[in-house]
């Protein structure tokens, strides 16, 4: 990802902040949700709650390999930029009979935003974005060149167990669906095989600081009884696995890991994050809940904690205001009602990049129809 730039291209560099920053940083306001939608067994998108999975506690002692062969994967070739999270959009602006976002607001993914938060504290993977302002928001969605593709899947390829765990450790952390016909053979807890395609997505707006935000996000599950409606972000679930922790050094990593955890729910409001501590062989073998937005706290309990959230949300508002700052005025969209059949003008597209331990750059990359 460090690739060199033409030095004619680069526009603007944002440093870093340093990692012991204590001064008050921007707020991030409490995030509101204002709609849902799902992916079913097929990746088609439905406008309802049919994928929320209903939480209930896995059983210890169960294997999170089971079911690793019958796993059906994402079609990874798929390019789906934000096309769900617009389309859902759009739903939401038809039925309420509005606009659902304030002029000026990031669109994106809130993973995107979880990178470019954690940024400061990110030793190792760097990334670009493309930003690409129309009707008045700015769409952000990860630069993903072929190449860049091909190296994170062979990296993925050698993950793919591990990974499988998370999703198995789902299966057992939840209720099988209504209505889908269940197996004898099944082990206890297990609510069905993987299929990666099937997804539960949350849109939520915020702000940090005076900056609009409208994310999408995955949520795993909701602690309610099977069949209720949505509870509400205070119901959501993140959950995460990992493996038990038996020595001081699997302590630091677990610290610091809890960084992108709690970045990640704390962004979309999702209160809770339970993490599945498992062995070697993949066995369950106990579970700790975690308040999100008492991760902090608990990490600056310890002895040269590895994080702090300041220089976070300092870093994710500042890379915002230069990104809105810069590529907002580029939006080429007439400032009155669009006729109709009148054709979108082209749009600008920006790209941004973070270089471990550096910053963030900014570059105009042209026009795209
Ligand atoms: O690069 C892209 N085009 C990405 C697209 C990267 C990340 C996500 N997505 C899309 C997906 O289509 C999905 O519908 O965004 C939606 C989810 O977004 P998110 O919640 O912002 O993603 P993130 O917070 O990074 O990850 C949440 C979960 C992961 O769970 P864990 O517990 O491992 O964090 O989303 C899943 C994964 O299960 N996930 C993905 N799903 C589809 N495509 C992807 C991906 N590329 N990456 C992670
Ligand atoms: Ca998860």
């Amino acid at each position: 990802m460090n690739q060199a730039y033409p030095e004619a291209n680069v526009h603007t560099f944002l440093p870093l902040p340093p990692r012991s920053l204590t001064a008050p940083p921007p707020p991030y306001h409490l995030p509101t949700l204002i709609g849902t939608y799902s992916h079913l067994s097929d990746r088609t998108i439905v406008h309802d709650d049919t994928s929320m999975p209903y939480y209930r506690k896995a059983p210890v002692g169960c294997d999170l390999n089971y079911g690793f062969e019958r796993r059906i994967e994402r079609d990874e070739d798929l390019e789906e930029h934000l096309d769900g999270l617009c389309e859902s959009l759009m739903e939401i602006e038809q039925r309420n009979g509005r606009p659902a976002l304030r002029q000026g607001s990031f669109i994106t993914w809130r993973g995107m935003i979880t990178r470019i938060m954690t940024a400061p504290f990110e030793e190792r993977d760097g990334w670009e974005m493309t930003a690409i302002p129309l009707g008045g928001s700015i769409y952000v969605e990860l630069h993903d060149p072929p190449d860049v593709r091909q190296r994170r899947r062979k990296e993925q390829s050698s993950w793919a167990w591990q990974s499988y765990m998370g999703y198995s450790f789902e299966s057992f952390s939840t209720f099988p669906p209504a209505g889908e016909a269940q197996s004898p053979d099944w082990p206890q807890g297990w609510s069905g095989d993987v299929n990666q395609n099937i997804q539960w997505c949350n849109i939520v707006r915020s702000a940090i600081g005076d900056i609009p935000l409208c994310l999408g996000g995955e949520v795993d599950c909701v602690n309610v009884p099977p069949g209720s409606p949505h509870p509400g972000l205070l119901g959501c679930m993140e959950l995460k696995t990992n493996k038990v922790i038996e020595n001081q050094k699997q302590d630091i990593i677990f610290n610091k890991k809890l960084l992108k955890h709690w970045a990640q729910s704390f962004l979309l409001g999702v209160p809770t994050v339970e993490v599945g501590f498992r062995d070697d062989d993949g066995i369950l073998r106990s579970q700790t809940s975690f308040e999100t937005v008492k991760i902090p706290r608990l990490v600056a309990a310890i002895p040269q904690p590895p994080w702090s959230p300041a220089p976070c949300f300092h870093f994710l508002h500042a890379v915002l205001n230069l990104v809105l700052t810069h590529v907002l005025p580029t939006d080429p969209t007439p400032k009155r009602p669009l006729q109709e059949h009148e054709p979108l003008p082209d749009a600008m597209v920006w790209r941004f990049s973070f270089v471990p331990r550096r910053g963030c750059e900014l570059y105009k990359v042209g026009t795209v129809k």
